[in-house]
């Protein structure tokens, strides 16, 4: 059985429980208990806060951890970072009031700063030779400038309206880029991973489709050469004849952003009535 924390209630909680149903596996919907044991896989579930997730991997209490880079990396813990989610994006950065007047870090020497991440801050602080005093609050972090408890901030943004509610500017580039991650005790047993290394092939399967679409399009035949060099398909495109005499359609698996650099080219050739599908699970 392999143990998978999770964060009990907060913003990682439904979207960590959303893709561990999305990699097909199910779980009781019972949100008062604490751990959880799935019916089609042998995985536990083990709901906890999210600042515990990476020292309980790394003892052991659990083997694996869905938690956000951004908490790894303030913990410091010893634990394998398996592979990026791709969901709960966002950045810790500095902020100051709109009236502090911000020439380049030097200017926050001699500040003081609050923050709920003192370890990843004094790191950059260190590295960029700053000499500022850190004032640790656990939340509301933003608010510290208005009742004078620092002159700056460092905290997490994702759309960047708590600090403009605030009054704070953004100060760029972010300290830190961070998603959700999925991270591993070091020492598993042969068991451990071989179970772990199931869930991370569904999870690839997941992952890999997000960023494919599929494609169908209709296109008269004599310009079969044209669209298939535009788009070569995973192994080679799939092409099925209308009822419309000269007329062809085709399907096809590509990427995402590969796709919007074609699109032009492809009407060019002649193509007609496109549709883009998402694909749900995608095994190469
Ligand atoms: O109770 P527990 O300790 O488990 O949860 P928590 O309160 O410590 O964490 P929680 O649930 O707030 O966030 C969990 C994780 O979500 C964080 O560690 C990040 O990895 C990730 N995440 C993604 C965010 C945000 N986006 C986010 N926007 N965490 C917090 N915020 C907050 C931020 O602190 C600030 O107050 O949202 C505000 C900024 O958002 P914008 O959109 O206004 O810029
Ligand atoms: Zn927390």
């Amino acid at each position: 059985m392999l143990n998978l924390a999770i964060q009990k209630s907060g913003r990682l909680n439904e979207v960590s429980l959303d893709f561990i149903e999305k990699c097909g596996i199910s779980l009781p919907k019972n949100k008062i208990s604490l751990r959880a044991e799935a019916y089609n896989f042998p995985l536990q579930v083990l709901f906890l806060r999210d600042d515990d997730i990476p020292a309980c991997v790394f003892n052991g209490v659990a083997d694996v951890g869905i938690v956000g880079e951004n908490e790894v990396a303030e913990k410091g813990e010893n634990v394998e970072i398996i592979k990026k989610l791709g969901f709960s994006k966002c950045r810790l950065s500095l902020a100051v009031p709109k009236d502090f007047h911000y020439e380049n870090l030097h200017s926050l020497n001699g500040v003081r700063i609050a923050t709920s991440y003192p370890h990843i801050l004094r790191n950059f602080l260190e590295k960029s030779n700053i000499n500022a005093q850190i004032y640790e609050i656990s939340g509301s972090v933003e608010i510290a400038p208005s009742v004078g408890l620092a002159e700056v901030i460092f905290d997490i943004v994702s759309s960047g309206s708590t600090l403009m509610t605030n009054g704070l500017r953004e100060i760029k580039p972010a300290v830190m880029e961070s998603e959700a991650v999925l991270i591993a005790q070091r020492n598993l047993s042969a068991e451990k991973r071989n179970l772990l290394d199931k869930f991370c092939f569904r999870m690839d399967a997941l992952l890999t489709a997000k960023s494919f679409k599929y494609i169908m399009f209709n296109f008269p035949n004599n310009n079969l050469d044209k669209i298939t060099k535009i788009i070569p398909g995973m192994k080679s495109p799939t092409v099925v004849p209308l009822d419309l005499e000269g007329w062809s359609a085709l399907h096809s698996v590509v990427e995402e952003n590969l796709f919007w650099t074609k699109i032009d080219a492809l009407k060019e050739a002649g193509a007609e009535d496109m549709v883009i599908l998402p694909i749900e699970k995608m095994i190469k």
